[in-house]
């Protein structure tokens, strides 16, 4: 075989391959490319690090507390919570409204595996530090909670309350 032929055989196969990975490619489901607009929701809606104005760290202890338990914004910031788990139990942070999370815990109790993760919720490993961004883009009162086994129960909730654009700052 001459070195030209050889070169000629080393292009068709990696043609062939080429032409291969392109159609495997044009065949496969779009799921990668598809991004879901966030969707609204009472509490506010799904915020973009880039637009993240405040952070507001919180601890999660084994005492079934989240340290602060009430937090104040304003009403179209996105904030960043970032959730420090100082305890040695899984927790998590589930925001919304005082029914959205009292029916998302009744659902848990009735499915406690179930798995959930929503760009509302977010849990956080022993030991660990996580985080949520959300933009508040709905004054009033919201609640969140670990709905993890029965810490809600036990009282690990908190309060959100956004304070309305228009109000006066001072
Ligand atoms: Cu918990």
């Amino acid at each position: 075989m001459n070195t030209r032929f050889s070169t000629l055989v080393a292009g068709i196969a990696l043609a062939a391959v080429t032409t291969f990975a392109t159609a495997h490619e044009s065949h496969a489901p779009k799921a990668g490319t598809a991004t879901l607009a966030p969707e609204q929701k009472a509490w506010g809606i799904a915020g973009k690090a880039s637009a993240v104005k405040r952070t507001i760290d919180i601890a999660m202890a084994d005492d079934m507390t989240f340290t602060p338990s009430v937090l104040e914004v304003r009403e179209g910031d996105t904030i960043r919570l970032r959730l420090k788990n100082r305890g040695k139990d899984l927790h998590e942070l589930v925001l919304g409204t005082a029914a959205v999370i009292e029916d998302h815990a009744a659902m848990m109790k009735k499915h406690p595996g179930m798995e959930h993760d929503e760009p509302w919720m977010a849990h956080v490993q022993p030991g660990k530090t996580g985080e949520l961004i959300w933009t508040f883009n709905r004054a009033g009162d919201f609640d969140f909670a670990c709905l993890v086994k029965d810490h809600y129960e036990l009282g690990m909730a908190g309060r959100v309350r956004v304070l309305a654009a228009a109000a006066p700052t001072r």
